[in-house]
């Protein structure tokens, strides 16, 4: 018979590595007004009005911007929460996610 031989691992991971953080960016349009998308960056970002005013207009002129930074699951469900209250107001607001570096 032969006997199975494993060798023990050399360099063991040691450390817990941070998980990785994703971006929420808010994404331009034409047609959604610019008061919804303050209203929608205050409750679902939990920002001030000041903070959703510049958010807004960052998006407005540049195209986008980003919103927050969450880790994977907290950024997609709020991007979807974002985008899905866009669509229920009938408009085409967008949220989008994409990891950090
Ligand atoms: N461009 C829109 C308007 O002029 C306002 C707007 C800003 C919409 C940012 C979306 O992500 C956005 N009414």
């Amino acid at each position: 018979m032969t006997e199975i031989v494993t060798k023990p691992r050399l360099s063991p991971k040691l450390k817990t590595e941070r998980p990785r953080l994703y971006k929420v960016i808010l994404v331009n349009d034409d047609f959604t007004p610019r008061d919804f998308v303050i209203t929608v960056l205050k409750l679902i970002f939990r920002m001030s009005k000041d903070q959703a005013y510049t958010v807004m207009m960052t998006a407005h002129r540049k195209g986008v911007c980003v919103v927050a930074v969450y880790t994977k699951d907290v950024a997609e469900s709020k991007a979807t929460e974002g985008t899905d209250a866009g669509r229920k107001a009938n408009y085409p607001l967008m949220f989008t996610t994409e990891p950090e570096r």
